[in-house]
Protein backbone atom coordinates (compact mmCIF):
# COMPACT_ATOMS: atom_id res chain seq x y z
CA UNK A 1 0.00 0.00 0.00
CA UNK A 2 1.20 3.51 -0.80
CA UNK A 3 2.52 5.44 2.47
CA UNK A 4 -0.18 5.92 4.90
CA UNK A 5 1.85 9.87 5.77
CA UNK A 6 0.74 11.22 2.60
CA UNK A 7 -2.47 13.44 1.86
CA UNK A 8 -5.36 12.31 -0.20
CA UNK A 9 -7.82 14.04 -1.91
CA UNK A 10 -11.00 13.51 -3.66
CA UNK A 11 -14.70 14.95 -4.66
CA UNK A 12 -16.61 12.43 -2.84
CA UNK A 13 -20.14 13.41 -4.23
CA UNK A 14 -21.46 11.83 -7.42
CA UNK A 15 -20.27 13.61 -10.70
CA UNK A 16 -22.92 15.46 -12.58
CA UNK A 17 -24.80 18.44 -11.76
CA UNK A 18 -26.23 19.25 -8.46
CA UNK A 19 -26.56 21.74 -5.84
CA UNK A 20 -23.58 20.84 -3.88
CA UNK A 21 -20.13 19.28 -4.03
CA UNK A 22 -17.61 18.25 -1.45
CA UNK A 23 -13.91 17.42 -1.97
CA UNK A 24 -12.84 15.87 1.23
CA UNK A 25 -8.71 16.10 2.39
CA UNK A 26 -7.21 13.08 4.68
CA UNK A 27 -3.80 13.41 5.70
CA UNK A 28 -1.66 15.30 7.88
CA UNK A 29 -1.32 18.52 5.63
CA UNK A 30 -5.11 18.69 5.29
CA UNK A 31 -5.31 21.47 7.11
CA UNK A 32 -2.40 23.67 6.31
CA UNK A 33 -3.80 22.93 2.46
CA UNK A 34 -7.56 24.35 3.68
CA UNK A 35 -5.78 27.36 5.76
CA UNK A 36 -4.16 27.86 2.46
CA UNK A 37 -7.27 27.67 0.44
CA UNK A 38 -9.81 29.64 2.51
CA UNK A 39 -7.20 32.03 4.38
CA UNK A 40 -8.87 30.92 7.73
CA UNK A 41 -7.71 28.17 10.31
CA UNK A 42 -10.61 26.14 10.86
CA UNK A 43 -11.89 25.15 13.72
CA UNK A 44 -12.42 21.10 14.77
CA UNK A 45 -16.31 19.93 14.13
CA UNK A 46 -17.64 23.95 13.13
CA UNK A 47 -18.66 24.50 10.00
CA UNK A 48 -17.43 28.02 8.82
CA UNK A 49 -18.25 29.82 5.73
CA UNK A 50 -15.45 30.21 3.52
CA UNK A 51 -14.21 32.15 -0.03
CA UNK A 52 -11.79 28.72 -1.79
CA UNK A 53 -8.75 31.05 -3.88
CA UNK A 54 -6.29 28.98 -5.58
CA UNK A 55 -2.38 29.98 -4.98
CA UNK A 56 -2.82 32.99 -6.77
CA UNK A 57 -5.55 34.27 -4.89
CA UNK A 58 -8.04 34.08 -7.70
CA UNK A 59 -11.60 32.84 -6.58
CA UNK A 60 -12.69 29.32 -7.44
CA UNK A 61 -15.61 28.92 -5.10
CA UNK A 62 -17.47 29.49 -1.99
CA UNK A 63 -18.86 27.19 0.18
CA UNK A 64 -18.20 26.08 4.07
CA UNK A 65 -15.30 24.34 5.51
CA UNK A 66 -15.36 21.56 7.82
CA UNK A 67 -12.48 20.14 9.72
CA UNK A 68 -12.79 16.86 11.60
CA UNK A 69 -9.26 16.38 14.01
CA UNK A 70 -7.56 13.11 14.21
CA UNK A 71 -8.48 10.67 15.60
CA UNK A 72 -12.04 11.46 15.65
CA UNK A 73 -12.65 11.47 11.75
CA UNK A 74 -14.23 9.02 8.91
CA UNK A 75 -10.66 7.75 8.43
CA UNK A 76 -9.07 8.33 11.92
CA UNK A 77 -6.53 10.88 10.32
CA UNK A 78 -7.15 14.76 10.12
CA UNK A 79 -10.10 15.11 7.54
CA UNK A 80 -11.14 18.52 6.01
CA UNK A 81 -14.36 18.87 3.73
CA UNK A 82 -14.98 21.31 1.53
CA UNK A 83 -18.42 22.12 0.22
CA UNK A 84 -19.05 24.40 -2.93
CA UNK A 85 -21.10 24.50 -5.79
CA UNK A 86 -21.63 21.46 -7.61
CA UNK A 87 -21.70 20.57 -11.44
CA UNK A 88 -18.66 20.10 -14.13
CA UNK A 89 -15.81 22.88 -13.06
CA UNK A 90 -16.15 24.18 -9.86
CA UNK A 91 -15.38 21.13 -7.77
CA UNK A 92 -12.91 19.88 -10.13
CA UNK A 93 -10.87 23.21 -10.21
CA UNK A 94 -10.77 23.21 -6.05
CA UNK A 95 -9.73 19.35 -6.22
CA UNK A 96 -6.92 20.39 -8.53
CA UNK A 97 -5.97 23.23 -6.46
CA UNK A 98 -5.78 20.95 -2.99
CA UNK A 99 -3.73 18.79 -5.01
CA UNK A 100 -1.68 22.24 -6.02
CA UNK A 101 -0.77 22.23 -2.41
CA UNK A 102 0.39 18.82 -1.79
CA UNK A 103 -2.56 16.42 -1.33
CA UNK A 104 -2.66 13.49 -4.07
CA UNK A 105 -5.48 12.40 -6.20
CA UNK A 106 -7.00 9.31 -3.68
CA UNK A 107 -7.17 5.91 -5.17
CA UNK A 108 -10.64 4.32 -4.92
CA UNK A 109 -11.96 2.88 -1.91
CA UNK A 110 -8.69 5.01 -0.15
CA UNK A 111 -10.47 6.89 2.44
CA UNK A 112 -12.23 3.87 4.32
CA UNK A 113 -8.79 1.90 3.53
CA UNK A 114 -7.45 4.54 5.68
CA UNK A 115 -10.39 3.91 8.04
CA UNK A 116 -9.65 0.55 8.24
CA UNK A 117 -6.01 0.58 8.50
CA UNK A 118 -6.74 2.80 11.75
CA UNK A 119 -9.18 0.37 13.01
CA UNK A 120 -12.20 2.89 12.67
CA UNK A 121 -13.37 -0.14 11.00
CA UNK A 122 -13.03 -3.70 10.18
CA UNK A 123 -13.43 -5.42 7.10
CA UNK A 124 -16.65 -6.47 6.78
CA UNK A 125 -17.62 -3.07 7.95
CA UNK A 126 -15.57 -1.16 5.41
CA UNK A 127 -17.13 -3.59 2.43
CA UNK A 128 -20.98 -2.83 4.06
CA UNK A 129 -20.06 0.70 2.80
CA UNK A 130 -19.52 -0.19 -0.34
CA UNK A 131 -22.19 -2.38 -0.41
CA UNK A 132 -24.76 0.10 1.32
CA UNK A 133 -23.70 2.93 -1.44
CA UNK A 134 -24.46 -0.33 -4.10
CA UNK A 135 -28.12 -1.04 -2.76
CA UNK A 136 -30.17 -1.18 -5.24
CA UNK A 137 -33.14 -1.96 -2.83
CA UNK A 138 -34.27 -0.58 0.92
CA UNK A 139 -34.03 -4.17 1.85
CA UNK A 140 -30.38 -4.06 1.07
CA UNK A 141 -29.73 -0.86 2.47
CA UNK A 142 -30.91 -1.68 5.84
CA UNK A 143 -29.04 -4.93 5.95
CA UNK A 144 -25.67 -3.47 4.76
CA UNK A 145 -26.75 -0.77 7.86
CA UNK A 146 -26.93 -3.58 10.14
CA UNK A 147 -23.43 -5.00 8.99
CA UNK A 148 -21.97 -1.50 9.10
CA UNK A 149 -23.15 -1.19 12.69
CA UNK A 150 -20.85 -3.90 13.31
CA UNK A 151 -23.99 -6.46 13.70
CA UNK A 152 -22.02 -8.94 11.41
CA UNK A 153 -19.18 -8.77 12.76
CA UNK A 154 -20.34 -9.10 16.79
CA UNK A 155 -21.32 -12.01 15.43
CA UNK A 156 -17.99 -13.54 13.94
CA UNK A 157 -15.92 -12.30 16.54
CA UNK A 158 -18.02 -13.67 19.44
CA UNK A 159 -17.70 -17.10 17.52
CA UNK A 160 -13.49 -16.54 17.52
CA UNK A 161 -13.55 -15.87 20.82
CA UNK A 162 -15.30 -19.24 21.75
CA UNK A 163 -13.11 -20.80 19.58
CA UNK A 164 -9.94 -19.15 21.14
CA UNK A 165 -11.41 -20.45 24.22
CA UNK A 166 -11.39 -24.16 23.00
CA UNK A 167 -8.12 -23.56 21.51
CA UNK A 168 -6.81 -23.03 25.06
CA UNK A 169 -8.29 -25.72 26.45
CA UNK A 170 -7.03 -27.73 23.49
CA UNK A 171 -3.62 -26.52 23.34
CA UNK A 172 -3.21 -26.88 26.82
CA UNK A 173 -3.48 -30.58 26.97
CA UNK A 174 -0.78 -31.02 24.45
CA UNK A 175 1.55 -29.58 27.32
CA UNK A 176 1.14 -32.69 29.04
CA UNK A 177 1.83 -35.43 26.78
CA UNK A 178 1.46 -38.21 29.70
CA UNK A 179 -2.08 -37.35 31.02
CA UNK A 180 -4.62 -39.68 28.83
CA UNK A 181 -5.98 -36.37 26.50
CA UNK A 182 -9.15 -37.94 26.89
CA UNK A 183 -9.15 -36.65 30.42
CA UNK A 184 -7.75 -33.27 29.36
CA UNK A 185 -10.14 -32.61 27.00
CA UNK A 186 -13.31 -33.24 28.70
CA UNK A 187 -16.82 -33.32 28.13
CA UNK A 188 -17.38 -30.07 28.08
CA UNK A 189 -14.97 -28.73 25.58
CA UNK A 190 -16.64 -31.07 23.23
CA UNK A 191 -20.10 -29.47 24.26
CA UNK A 192 -18.82 -26.03 23.81
CA UNK A 193 -17.42 -27.32 20.29
CA UNK A 194 -20.84 -28.40 19.34
CA UNK A 195 -22.58 -25.08 20.22
CA UNK A 196 -20.21 -23.24 18.57
CA UNK A 197 -20.67 -25.59 15.50
CA UNK A 198 -24.43 -24.98 15.54
CA UNK A 199 -23.86 -21.13 16.02
CA UNK A 200 -21.41 -20.86 12.87
CA UNK A 201 -24.01 -23.02 11.21
CA UNK A 202 -26.36 -20.53 11.81
CA UNK A 203 -24.94 -17.57 10.90
CA UNK A 204 -23.46 -19.51 7.56
CA UNK A 205 -27.14 -19.90 6.73
CA UNK A 206 -28.12 -15.99 8.08
CA UNK A 207 -25.23 -15.24 5.43
CA UNK A 208 -26.50 -17.42 2.51
CA UNK A 209 -29.73 -15.72 2.70
CA UNK A 210 -28.48 -12.33 2.70
CA UNK A 211 -26.06 -13.16 -0.27
CA UNK A 212 -29.38 -14.35 -2.42
CA UNK A 213 -30.42 -10.82 -1.62
CA UNK A 214 -27.27 -9.04 -2.99
CA UNK A 215 -27.52 -10.64 -6.67
CA UNK A 216 -30.46 -9.78 -8.85
CA UNK A 217 -32.36 -12.99 -9.10
CA UNK A 218 -33.15 -13.92 -13.26
CA UNK A 219 -36.45 -14.77 -13.95
CA UNK A 220 -37.34 -16.27 -17.53
CA UNK A 221 -40.69 -16.31 -19.02
CA UNK A 222 -41.41 -19.03 -21.84
CA UNK A 223 -44.16 -20.52 -23.07
CA UNK A 224 -46.35 -21.21 -26.24
CA UNK A 225 -47.22 -17.89 -28.46
CA UNK A 226 -49.46 -15.60 -27.31
CA UNK A 227 -50.20 -17.03 -23.99
CA UNK A 228 -49.76 -13.30 -22.27
CA UNK A 229 -46.16 -13.55 -21.58
CA UNK A 230 -45.06 -10.32 -22.74
CA UNK A 231 -48.24 -8.74 -21.00
CA UNK A 232 -46.90 -10.73 -18.01
CA UNK A 233 -43.40 -8.70 -18.50
CA UNK A 234 -45.29 -5.64 -18.72
CA UNK A 235 -47.82 -6.41 -16.02
CA UNK A 236 -44.38 -7.31 -13.35
CA UNK A 237 -42.60 -4.41 -14.17
CA UNK A 238 -45.67 -1.68 -14.24
CA UNK A 239 -44.30 -0.36 -17.18
CA UNK A 240 -45.00 -0.73 -20.67
CA UNK A 241 -42.07 -2.56 -21.73
CA UNK A 242 -42.59 -5.37 -24.29
CA UNK A 243 -44.86 -4.67 -27.58
CA UNK A 244 -48.54 -7.00 -26.97
CA UNK A 245 -50.97 -7.98 -29.90
CA UNK A 246 -53.54 -10.47 -30.47
CA UNK A 247 -51.35 -11.99 -32.98
CA UNK A 248 -48.97 -14.73 -31.92
CA UNK A 249 -45.25 -14.40 -32.88
CA UNK A 250 -45.31 -11.04 -31.56
CA UNK A 251 -41.95 -11.10 -29.51
CA UNK A 252 -38.99 -12.39 -31.33
CA UNK A 253 -36.38 -10.34 -29.57
CA UNK A 254 -35.10 -11.05 -25.74
CA UNK A 255 -36.57 -8.10 -23.79
CA UNK A 256 -34.95 -7.55 -20.04
CA UNK A 257 -36.22 -5.40 -17.18
CA UNK A 258 -34.60 -4.83 -13.69
CA UNK A 259 -37.10 -4.01 -10.71
CA UNK A 260 -37.51 -4.55 -7.30
CA UNK A 261 -39.80 -7.31 -6.36
CA UNK A 262 -40.44 -5.95 -2.52
CA UNK A 263 -36.79 -5.46 -1.68
CA UNK A 264 -36.13 -8.97 -3.91
CA UNK A 265 -33.81 -7.52 -7.09
CA UNK A 266 -34.98 -9.23 -10.08
CA UNK A 267 -34.31 -9.24 -13.93
CA UNK A 268 -37.50 -10.22 -15.69
CA UNK A 269 -36.68 -11.77 -19.47
CA UNK A 270 -39.71 -11.47 -21.44
CA UNK A 271 -38.68 -14.38 -24.70
CA UNK A 272 -40.56 -15.17 -28.62
CA UNK A 273 -43.65 -17.82 -28.01
CA UNK A 274 -41.93 -21.16 -28.43
CA UNK A 275 -43.10 -23.40 -31.67
CA UNK A 276 -42.39 -24.83 -35.14
CA UNK A 277 -41.67 -22.01 -37.68
CA UNK A 278 -40.08 -21.85 -40.56
CA UNK A 279 -39.98 -17.62 -40.51
CA UNK A 280 -36.43 -16.92 -40.23
CA UNK A 281 -36.26 -14.23 -37.64
CA UNK A 282 -38.86 -15.69 -35.40
CA UNK A 283 -36.99 -18.81 -35.28
CA UNK A 284 -33.88 -16.96 -34.28
CA UNK A 285 -36.26 -15.68 -31.43
CA UNK A 286 -37.16 -19.10 -30.83
CA UNK A 287 -33.42 -20.34 -30.26
CA UNK A 288 -32.13 -17.46 -27.95
CA UNK A 289 -35.69 -17.76 -25.66
CA UNK A 290 -34.46 -21.98 -25.51
CA UNK A 291 -30.82 -20.62 -24.52
CA UNK A 292 -31.99 -17.80 -22.31
CA UNK A 293 -33.94 -20.89 -20.05
CA UNK A 294 -29.92 -22.23 -19.15
CA UNK A 295 -29.19 -18.53 -17.55
CA UNK A 296 -32.50 -18.76 -15.19
CA UNK A 297 -32.31 -18.45 -12.12
CA UNK A 298 -36.12 -19.06 -11.91
CA UNK A 299 -38.35 -20.16 -15.03
CA UNK A 300 -42.04 -19.23 -15.45
CA UNK A 301 -43.41 -21.44 -18.01
CA UNK A 302 -46.79 -19.90 -19.14
CA UNK A 303 -49.88 -21.37 -20.67
CA UNK A 304 -53.09 -19.53 -21.05
CA UNK A 305 -55.54 -22.34 -20.65
CA UNK A 306 -56.41 -25.52 -18.49
CA UNK A 307 -55.44 -28.19 -21.07
CA UNK A 308 -52.81 -25.83 -21.96
CA UNK A 309 -50.82 -26.21 -18.19
CA UNK A 310 -50.57 -29.89 -18.61
CA UNK A 311 -49.91 -30.24 -22.59
CA UNK A 312 -47.00 -27.20 -22.04
CA UNK A 313 -45.00 -29.24 -19.59
CA UNK A 314 -44.72 -32.17 -21.35
CA UNK A 315 -44.21 -29.93 -24.99
CA UNK A 316 -41.22 -28.04 -22.85
CA UNK A 317 -39.87 -30.87 -20.98
CA UNK A 318 -37.05 -31.39 -23.05
CA UNK A 319 -36.20 -27.91 -22.66
CA UNK A 320 -36.20 -28.49 -18.76
CA UNK A 321 -34.24 -30.24 -16.28
CA UNK A 322 -35.81 -31.46 -13.77
CA UNK A 323 -33.82 -29.27 -10.59
CA UNK A 324 -35.07 -26.36 -11.90
CA UNK A 325 -36.50 -23.77 -10.20
CA UNK A 326 -39.77 -23.85 -12.50
CA UNK A 327 -43.27 -22.48 -11.75
CA UNK A 328 -45.63 -22.67 -13.98
CA UNK A 329 -47.92 -19.43 -14.71
CA UNK A 330 -51.74 -20.13 -15.74
CA UNK A 331 -52.76 -16.90 -17.20
CA UNK A 332 -55.95 -15.75 -18.63
CA UNK A 333 -58.21 -16.70 -15.39
CA UNK A 334 -60.45 -13.76 -16.27
CA UNK A 335 -61.61 -15.84 -19.30
CA UNK A 336 -62.71 -17.98 -17.15
CA UNK A 337 -61.70 -22.13 -16.16
CA UNK A 338 -60.54 -23.46 -12.23
CA UNK A 339 -57.65 -24.67 -10.75
CA UNK A 340 -56.29 -27.39 -12.79
CA UNK A 341 -54.23 -30.29 -11.53
CA UNK A 342 -51.10 -30.17 -13.19
CA UNK A 343 -48.95 -32.65 -11.16
CA UNK A 344 -45.96 -31.86 -9.53
CA UNK A 345 -45.04 -27.94 -10.49
CA UNK A 346 -45.84 -25.08 -8.54
CA UNK A 347 -48.60 -23.51 -10.45
CA UNK A 348 -49.77 -20.03 -10.10
CA UNK A 349 -53.54 -18.78 -11.47
CA UNK A 350 -53.37 -15.56 -12.94
CA UNK A 351 -54.75 -12.77 -15.60
CA UNK A 352 -51.50 -10.38 -16.46
CA UNK A 353 -55.20 -8.57 -17.86
CA UNK A 354 -56.82 -7.74 -14.74
CA UNK A 355 -53.65 -8.24 -12.32
CA UNK A 356 -55.91 -11.25 -10.10
CA UNK A 357 -53.39 -13.43 -8.65
CA UNK A 358 -50.25 -11.18 -8.98
CA UNK A 359 -49.03 -10.89 -5.27
CA UNK A 360 -49.40 -14.90 -5.24
CA UNK A 361 -46.89 -15.38 -8.34
CA UNK A 362 -44.52 -12.78 -6.32
CA UNK A 363 -44.89 -14.79 -3.10
CA UNK A 364 -43.97 -17.90 -5.22
CA UNK A 365 -40.90 -16.05 -6.89
CA UNK A 366 -39.67 -15.22 -4.07
CA UNK A 367 -40.18 -18.79 -2.54
CA UNK A 368 -38.13 -19.77 -5.33
CA UNK A 369 -35.42 -17.46 -4.72
CA UNK A 370 -35.76 -18.57 -1.01
CA UNK A 371 -36.52 -15.32 0.18
CA UNK A 372 -39.92 -16.35 2.13
CA UNK A 373 -40.62 -14.52 5.30
CA UNK A 374 -39.13 -10.88 5.98
CA UNK A 375 -35.41 -12.14 6.79
CA UNK A 376 -34.79 -9.84 9.81
CA UNK A 377 -31.44 -11.70 10.50
CA UNK A 378 -30.40 -12.26 7.25
CA UNK A 379 -26.63 -10.19 7.00
CA UNK A 380 -25.64 -8.87 3.52
CA UNK A 381 -22.97 -11.35 3.36
CA UNK A 382 -20.16 -11.64 0.18
CA UNK A 383 -19.30 -14.91 -0.90
CA UNK A 384 -16.02 -14.05 0.51
CA UNK A 385 -17.69 -14.31 3.69
CA UNK A 386 -19.07 -17.47 2.86
CA UNK A 387 -16.29 -19.27 1.99
CA UNK A 388 -14.56 -18.26 5.10
CA UNK A 389 -16.79 -19.38 7.41
CA UNK A 390 -17.36 -22.68 5.01
CA UNK A 391 -13.69 -23.18 5.51
CA UNK A 392 -14.06 -22.66 9.18
CA UNK A 393 -17.19 -24.68 9.53
CA UNK A 394 -15.18 -27.55 7.45
CA UNK A 395 -12.32 -27.44 9.65
CA UNK A 396 -14.36 -27.26 13.43
CA UNK A 397 -16.24 -30.36 11.73
CA UNK A 398 -13.07 -32.24 11.44
CA UNK A 399 -11.35 -31.04 14.77
CA UNK A 400 -14.13 -32.53 16.04
CA UNK A 401 -14.14 -35.87 14.79
CA UNK A 402 -10.29 -35.89 15.87
CA UNK A 403 -11.27 -34.43 19.48
CA UNK A 404 -13.87 -37.70 19.68
CA UNK A 405 -11.12 -39.96 18.31
CA UNK A 406 -8.11 -40.85 20.61
CA UNK A 407 -5.27 -39.31 20.25
CA UNK A 408 -5.41 -36.88 17.78
CA UNK A 409 -5.78 -33.60 20.19
CA UNK A 410 -2.54 -32.41 18.11
CA UNK A 411 -4.23 -32.64 14.83
CA UNK A 412 -7.42 -31.22 16.40
CA UNK A 413 -5.63 -28.11 17.91
CA UNK A 414 -4.58 -27.46 14.23
CA UNK A 415 -7.32 -27.88 13.02
CA UNK A 416 -8.83 -25.54 15.53
CA UNK A 417 -6.38 -23.04 14.74
CA UNK A 418 -7.11 -23.16 10.92
CA UNK A 419 -11.10 -22.24 11.48
CA UNK A 420 -9.75 -19.43 14.13
CA UNK A 421 -7.68 -18.17 10.99
CA UNK A 422 -10.16 -18.17 8.65
CA UNK A 423 -12.78 -16.10 10.72
CA UNK A 424 -10.04 -13.79 11.46
CA UNK A 425 -9.94 -13.22 7.70
CA UNK A 426 -13.99 -11.91 7.59
CA UNK A 427 -13.03 -8.87 9.85
CA UNK A 428 -9.96 -8.42 8.60
CA UNK A 429 -7.70 -9.57 11.70
CA UNK A 430 -5.92 -11.66 9.63
CA UNK A 431 -5.26 -10.20 5.87
CA UNK A 432 -2.88 -9.41 3.06
CA UNK A 433 -2.46 -6.37 0.75
CA UNK A 434 -3.90 -8.14 -2.01
CA UNK A 435 -6.99 -8.53 -0.33
CA UNK A 436 -7.10 -5.15 0.23
CA UNK A 437 -6.47 -4.33 -2.82
CA UNK A 438 -9.07 -6.56 -4.72
CA UNK A 439 -11.47 -5.20 -1.66
CA UNK A 440 -11.20 -1.45 -1.92
CA UNK A 441 -10.07 -0.63 -5.56
CA UNK A 442 -13.90 -1.83 -6.36
CA UNK A 443 -14.88 1.07 -4.13
CA UNK A 444 -15.86 4.33 -5.81
CA UNK A 445 -13.64 6.96 -5.67
CA UNK A 446 -14.02 9.77 -2.77
CA UNK A 447 -15.06 7.17 -0.44
N1 LIG B 1 -58.21 -11.88 -21.44
C1 LIG B 1 -56.91 -11.83 -21.29
N2 LIG B 1 -56.12 -11.59 -22.34
C2 LIG B 1 -54.79 -11.54 -22.16
C3 LIG B 1 -54.21 -11.75 -20.89
N3 LIG B 1 -52.86 -11.67 -21.02
C4 LIG B 1 -52.62 -11.39 -22.33
N4 LIG B 1 -53.78 -11.32 -23.01
C5 LIG B 1 -53.95 -11.07 -24.43
O1 LIG B 1 -53.32 -12.12 -25.15
C6 LIG B 1 -52.75 -11.63 -26.35
C7 LIG B 1 -51.26 -12.00 -26.42
O2 LIG B 1 -50.58 -11.32 -25.39
P1 LIG B 1 -49.01 -11.16 -25.39
O3 LIG B 1 -48.65 -10.63 -24.06
O4 LIG B 1 -48.57 -10.42 -26.58
O5 LIG B 1 -48.60 -12.67 -25.49
P2 LIG B 1 -47.15 -13.28 -25.75
O6 LIG B 1 -47.12 -14.58 -25.04
O7 LIG B 1 -46.11 -12.32 -25.40
O8 LIG B 1 -47.18 -13.52 -27.29
P3 LIG B 1 -45.96 -13.74 -28.32
O9 LIG B 1 -44.93 -12.68 -28.04
O10 LIG B 1 -46.57 -13.58 -29.63
O11 LIG B 1 -45.46 -15.10 -28.06
C8 LIG B 1 -52.97 -10.12 -26.33
O12 LIG B 1 -54.11 -9.84 -27.12
C9 LIG B 1 -53.23 -9.82 -24.89
O13 LIG B 1 -54.03 -8.69 -24.69
C10 LIG B 1 -55.07 -12.02 -19.77
O14 LIG B 1 -54.68 -12.22 -18.63
N5 LIG B 1 -56.40 -12.05 -20.05
MG1 LIG C 1 -44.64 -11.48 -26.49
Amino acid sequence: MNGENDTIAAIATAPGLGGISIVRISGPRCLAIASQLTGKQPAPRMAQRAQFRDSEGATLDEGLVLYFKAPNSYTGEDVVELHGHGGMMAPHMLLQAAINLGARLARPGEFTERAFLKGKLDLAQAEAVADLIESRTARAAKMALRSLKGLFSAEVNSLAEALLAIRVQVEGSLDFPDEDPKLVVNESVLLTLRETQRRLKMLLDQSRKGEALRSAVRVVIIGRPNVGKSSLLNRLSGVDRAIVMDTPGTTRDVIEHSMSLEGLQIEVVDTAGIHDTRDPVESEGVRRALQEIHSADIVLLVSDSETGLIEDRAYFSAWLDDDMNLIQVRNKIDQGGGRADNGEAVCVQISALTGAGLPLLSDAIREAAGITAIEENAFLARSRHIEALQEAEGYLDEACGRLQSEGATDLAAEGLACAHRSLGRITGEVHSDELLGEIFSRFCIGK
